[in-house]
Parts: C-alpha cells; sequence; structure tokens
C-alpha cells in the first residue's frame, strides 16, 4: 500500500507497479483530471472574488438552471483534458451530445463522463460542490458516438470525484479499493490521506431529501419511520438525518463514516414519467463503483446500478447506496413491497 503523503502521480505509478500493468496513459489521464480539479478548486475557492457566482441565464439540457460555474467548470475540464491524447470523446451533464476530441488533437482509448460542478446550487451559498467522473474504454478504431458511452457501470476502468469544500479533496477507485487525496494548495499536488476508504457496514445515519415524503413509495416510507423512531421502534439505534444538497457531498461523509444516501424512485417522478432524478453515467455509475469499491452496496431498490445497461447519455435511476447492512434493508423493503402486489 502507497504511503501517506505520496503524490496522487507517484501513487498511480505505485498501483501500476503492484498490477503489473503500465499505468502511462492512465497517470497522465488521471494528471489531467487532477488539473482540471485543480483549477475548479482555485475558482471555487475565490467565489464572488472570481466573478463567477449567480445564474448564468441559460438553462441545460436538462432543462435546469446554469450557474456561470457550471458552464465555467464544463469548460475547464474539456480544455485541461481534450489535448492529452488519450481521450476519444467526452459527455457531460452541461452538454446534450458528446463532445469529439477536436481532429487537431490525437484520439485515444478511453471515454470521459462528468458531472462538471455537482450541487451548483450550493455555489452562492459556500455550500459543498464537486466534480464527479467516470471513464470507460473506446477500443474500438472509429470515431465514437454517444452509443459508446452507454456502458454498464461494470465496465468503468476508473471513478471518482473532486469535493470541494472545507479542503479539496480527489476520491478515485481503479478497481482496486478506494484512496483519498487532499489538494496542498502550497505545493499544488494532490497528496495521499485516505490510502484505503472503508464504508462501515453499519451507520446511524440517513440522507435523504424529507421534503418529497408525501410522494415516497412503501419501501423508504417504512425505512425512513424506523429510523425516525429510534430505539422506540424495531432499529436497535436512534438515527441522525444529513442531506448536503450535494450528492458529492453526502457520498463523501458516508464513504468516511457511513451512512445511506438515498434519492429514491417515488410517486411524483412516476407521475412524470420519469426513471429518476440523478443521471446513471455520470454520478450514480461512479458513486457506485466507489461505494462498492469501499465495501458499500449501490443500488436502484430494484437491481444493482453497475448492472443497468444504459440506453440513453442522459439517463437517470433511482440511487440507494451506503452501508451494506442498510442498503440491503432498504433493498428487503422493496422485494417484501413487491411480493405483496
Ligand atoms: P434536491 C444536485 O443538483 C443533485 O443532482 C445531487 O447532487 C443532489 O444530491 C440532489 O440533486 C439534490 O436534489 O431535490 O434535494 O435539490
Amino acid at each position: 500500500m502507497s504511503e501517506l503523503g505520496t503524490t496522487l502521480t507517484q501513487y498511480i505509478i505505485e498501483q501500476g507497479r503492484a498490477q503489473n500493468n503500465s499505468r502511462g496513459a492512465f497517470t497522465a489521464l488521471l494528471n489531467d483530471v487532477a488539473t482540471a480539479c485543480k483549477r475548479l478548486s482555485n475558482l471555487v475557492r475565490l467565489g464572488e472574488l472570481a466573478g463567477v457566482l449567480g445564474a448564468a441565464g441559460q438553462e441545460n439540457v436538462q432543462g435546469e438552471e446554469q450557474k456561470k460555474l457550471d458552464i465555467i467548470a464544463n469548460e475547464v475540464f474539456i480544455e485541461s483534458m481534450e489535448r492529452s491524447g488519450l481521450l476519444a470523446a467526452i459527455a457531460s451533464e452541461e452538454m446534450d451530445e458528446h463532445y469529439p476530441i477536436p481532429g487537431r488533437y490525437p484520439r485515444g482509448d478511453y471515454l470521459l463522463a462528468f458531472d462538471p460542478l455537482d450541487g451548483s446550487s450550493n455555489i452562492d451559498v459556500n455550500g459543498a460542490t464537486g466534480t464527479i467522473f467516470s471513464i470507460t474504454r473506446h477500443t474500438d478504431s472509429s470515431a465514437p458516438t454517444d452509443a459508446d458511452f452507454l456502458q454498464a457501470g461494470n465496465k468503468q476502468v476508473c471513478a471518482g470525484y473532486c469535493l470541494y469544500s472545507s479542503a479539496s479533496m480527489l476520491v478515485i477507485t481503479t478497481g482496486h479499493g478506494v484512496a483519498g487525496f487532499t489538494l496542498d494548495n502550497s505545493v499544488g499536488e494532490f497528496i495521499l490521506t485516505h490510502p484505503d476508504i472503508k464504508v462501515p457496514k453499519e451507520t446511524s445515519e440517513y440522507a435523504i431529501n424529507s421534503s418529497y415524503s408525501r410522494h415516497w413509495l412503501a419501501p423508504e416510507k417504512r425505512y425512513v419511520e424506523e429510523c425516525n423512531a429510534g430505539v422506540d421502534g424495531p432499529r436497535e439505534r436512534n438515527f441522525n438525518m444529513r442531506w448536503a444538497g450535494a450528492m458529492v457531498g453526502d457520498i463523501h461523509r458516508i464513504l468516511c463514516r457511513g451512512g445511506i444516501f438515498m434519492y429514491p424512485m417515488d410517486a411524483k417522478l412516476e407521475a412524470a414519467g420519469k426513471e429518476g432524478k440523478l443521471r446513471l453515467l455520470y454520478e450514480a455509475n461512479p458513486m457506485g463503483m466507489l461505494i462498492e469499491q469501499a465495501g458499500g452496496l449501490a443500488h436502484t431498490g430494484t437491481q444493482r446500478i453497475l448492472d443497468i445497461e444504459p440506453t440513453s447519455l442522459h439517463q437517470r435511476v433511482p440511487v440507494i447506496m451506503g452501508s451494506a447492512d442498510e442498503v440491503e434493508r432498504v433493498v428487503r423493503y422493496h422485494e417484501e413491497a413487491s411480493a405483496k402486489q
């Protein structure tokens, strides 16, 4: 295992050596990700001083109001990643279709899907935000299409996020566990501070937006009511609730001390014909890989997230992920509810 204080580059090289595969291309690719995250960390940290707060006066493909920083973050990431010759194309929450690598740059074998600034509504109130990314392979020699991004989450070769909060932290997995790096602004390096992150199987904390409780389906209603009853109900302990308003903030807390994060299917989403709120390719899949690699579970309530065969670039799915015991309990409640129908 790499030692505390190792830089991200040293860590990737050491991991490659340990897994007996040359990581040259991968090292360069993750270094580009790190460079983009450093740039974004600076912009987020300066906030209004950089003149990057507030609405951009337009909507993204999701129909969501874009913040200035949503657009800037998307541009910073693309500019940092497109020249490496390692990517074949980029897909982003902020772009309707994939972004092909311009002909003036060589085309590589990896696909990057990312959410440039998750939780951007927190920006104007100095709350936690982050960038979430997912990397898959593109082995076909032809120019990629949107369809090439439609790979199940179990095909990801790397997943991670950069959390912009009291510290900026890059948390990644390449399929061999989860490691966390803290940005040392004095040297401009991500330094290994969390070498082997594990999600505790048990927890006394759950995360869900309780303002939607009137729309919840029976399994989630039952689960949350039992948590709220604490030791006065069937649970063996009392529970706390936390909701960061940014998946990256909630998932980081869960990776650090356990918990369960839920953005489940509910009656309002069903009535609107939606499959969920959160996006599969660049939110649920990368976070699901991190959670599973750290020993947790990532589920929709009816299936494992990483087994879903995507059908569209901005596909949405229900999300229930975190401490294994709690996710298993919610899934069991879904199974019991289905058996009654
Ligand atoms: P709500 C941020 O917009 C996001 O996509 C996730 O990061 C976050 O967990 C969720 O939506 C917050 O949704 O409905 O509570 O505003």
